[in-house]
């Protein structure tokens, strides 16, 4: 199954049966005390250079926060949408789970974006789904309720179930929603991992859809992060996620061999050609 992003000059498909998509996760001020400075002070310079170092670095997609406390998240959505269109031709993922938010972005923004995200709540499917067909995007579907984040699989799939049966109602085609089954910390719960894993394996199966993840979640409290969110990814891919949320600066080299070692990198092409890329950023 095929999703298909567009920015104004680019397109993108997110592939079930195609190599990894990476959505750059770093134009997010959570934890980013510079990047909420900037946007205060309204420093659209380290903007701009966040978003061209992540496509440098091998993203194809922009994931695009301005959720800091306090911040008129409608008047800036569509401010740093405009900055980073025209600094970048991806297309891009606009996260915000608020319907103004949305509404005031999407005019603006160029193509057709990812939203991020939709979750099974009532007043979320009810809010945000008409201004998905609305404008023609795509979407995140978070499998979590007004119950909160199931500890098990198979609640996962039923949520996974119900946002795309909404979404189907609402005309909104199946290759639009993009199911996210969420990751949680394994320092927290030992067998957070394997839920996730389990219920990338179910979604797969039963609807065929493209499978997002924000990989670094599991890695949360522990030391080496890095090393756990790589051995996750290869996991997650091999079970059947198709798209990242993530630092490209950290982990599009490992991507690439993940792609290559599953047979979607013919020659190893992309993998040597991101080896190579890198090495010449660093002489
Ligand atoms: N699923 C979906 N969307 C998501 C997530 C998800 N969006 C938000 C998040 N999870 C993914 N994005 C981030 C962004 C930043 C960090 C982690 C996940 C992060 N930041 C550093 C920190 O907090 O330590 C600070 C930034 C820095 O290194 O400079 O870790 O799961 N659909």
């Amino acid at each position: 199954m095929k999703t298909l992003l567009r920015s104004e000059t680019k397109e993108i498909h997110l592939d079930t049966e195609g190599p990894i998509v990476i959505i750059g996760e770093k134009i997010n001020p959570t934890g980013h005390k510079k990047l909420a400075t900037a946007y205060k002070d309204g420093d659209f310079k380290y903007v701009r250079a966040l978003a061209s170092r992540q496509i440098a670095a091998g993203a194809d997609v922009l994931d695009i926060n301005v959720g800091v406390p306090g911040m008129d998240e409608v008047a800036m959505l569509p401010e740093v949408v405009k900055i980073v269109a025209s600094e970048v031709e991806a297309p891009l993922c606009l996260d915000s789970a608020n319907p103004d938010v949305l509404a005031a972005a999407l005019p603006l923004t160029p193509g057709k974006p990812l939203i991020n995200s939709v979750n099974g709540e009532e007043a979320s499917l009810n809010s945000l789904l008409p201004i998905v067909k609305d404008h023609n995007a795509a979407v995140i579907g978070l499998t979590m309720d007004d119950e909160g984040i199931p500890n098990d699989a198979e609640t996962r799939l039923a949520i996974a179930g119900k946002i795309l049966e909404r979404a189907a109602k609402l005309g909104i085609p199946i290759e639009d929603v993009v199911i996210d089954p969420l990751v949680m910390a394994v320092g927290a719960d030992s067998h957070a991992a394997v839920v996730t894993i389990r219920a990338i394996q179910l979604i797969r199966q039963e609807f065929g859809v493209n499978i997002n993840l924000g990989a670094s979640n599991v890695s949360f409290g522990l030391p080496e992060r890095q090393t756990i969110n790589e051995a996750f990814l290869a996991l997650a891919v091999s079970a059947g996620a198709t798209c990242v949320i993530t630092d490209p600066m950290k982990h599009t080299l490992t991507i690439r061999a993940i792609d290559m070692l599953l047979g979607r990198d013919e020659y190893a092409t992309r993998y040597i050609g991101h080896y190579r890329a890198l090495a010449k950023g660093s002489n």
